[in-house]
């Protein structure tokens, strides 16, 4: 009897180091503030991954650019300094014009034509990601791409001199074909930036402006919707490949619904994004007839530059996504 009670405590002690040695522990850096849409959306994929595993895998979200800064997500990921992270993809595109692929203004403008523009671009994205050692997991839009005033606009005049934040290469190149100066920033100090003058404009979704809570200092939402950039959630890949494969197919699943979950979130919040904006003051209104005009002119030229930097791989996405 005592032989036997002994021998339960010692394969109990054993099944307790079984797990602790697979139980893995990933913490995944992500730029954006706990409570965006993003990062909540994350949270559950964490969740989702802790329960489909069975504990085995458990991700710890680290939101804000607490762990990493936006900027310096991805290389962390890449080597393997974190096991996982968000980055906004498009803010590599000077790595690969392939990455601003989804921040070609005025190619795709609603969540029906990003998800079709995103279909046409995953294969190849997810080979360029691989290349660079990370696995794609998965992506969610935001809302579409609006412009940020603290004054009335009618034309591209209106913007000559302003001091405009940018978060890629394309919002970098819509103010220099306007006229602005940009300067690179990340959504994490964007309320500062403002607060302090170093820029009083910007392009974004009414999530970043309400995160920001841009009305303390902005006025002007104009709702052009000129494109919606991802996020992509990738690991790396030794971390990865270092996972037993009922754990790989259980995040390969957290990571479907995640992208199917932050869709329908961001559909739904787009706009009581807008909504609030106004509510605190803020004048949100469609661009005028010539604002207009000009911003589609620019994406032509942006649309024919980026065909011409992203070569074939990048010509076949486009025709991918008119056919
Ligand atoms: N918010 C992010 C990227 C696109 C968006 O809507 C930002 O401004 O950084």
């Amino acid at each position: 009897m005592k032989q036997l009670a002994a021998l339960m405590a010692a394969t109990a002690l054993c099944a307790v180091a079984a797990t602790a040695a697979s139980a893995e522990k990933w913490d995944m850096p992500m730029a954006y503030p706990a409570t965006n849409f993003h990062s909540e959306n994350a949270t559950a994929f964490a969740q989702c991954v802790n329960e489909g595993t069975g504990g085995n895998l458990e991700i710890v979200i680290h939101a804000g650019g607490s762990l990493f800064g936006g900027n310096d997500i991805k290389r962390a990921v890449q080597t393997g300094q974190a096991p996982i992270g968000e980055r906004l993809l498009s803010a590599h595109a000077n790595e690969n014009p392939l990455f601003g692929v989804d921040s070609i203004p005025f190619l795709a403008t609603s969540f029906d034509a990003s998800e079709k523009l995103w279909t046409a671009a995953k294969d190849e994205l997810t080979k360029v990601l691989d290349e660079q050692n990370l696995v794609y997991l998965y992506a969610v839009a935001w809302p579409a791409q609006g412009l940020y005033m603290k004054k009335d606009v009618n034309s591209v005049a209106d913007l000559q001199g302003v001091k405009f934040r940018a978060y890629n290469t394309a919002t970098a190149r819509i103010a220099e074909l306007a006229g602005m100066a940009p300067v690179q920033i990340e959504a994490a100090e964007l309320s500062q930036a403002l607060a302090t003058g170093v820029v009083e404009s910007f392009i974004s979704s009414g999530a970043t402006g309400v995160d920001s809570k841009v009305w303390e200092q902005l006025t002007h939402f104009y709702n052009v919707q000129a494109w919606l950039p991802r996020n992509v959630v990738f690991a790396n890949k030794d971390a990865w490949e270092a996972l037993d494969e009922a754990t790989r197919a259980a995040v390969t699943d957290c990571a479907d619904k995640a992208a199917a979950s932050g869709l329908a979130t961001a559909q739904d919040l787009s706009g009581t994004y807008l909504k609030t904006l106004e509510e605190n003051g803020m004048k949100v209104a469609p661009p005028g007839e010539t604002l207009a005009k000009e911003l589609e002119g620019f994406g032509e030229t942006m649309t024919n530059e980026w065909i011409e930097s992203a070569g074939d791989a990048g010509k076949k996405i486009i025709e991918a996504y008119r056919q």
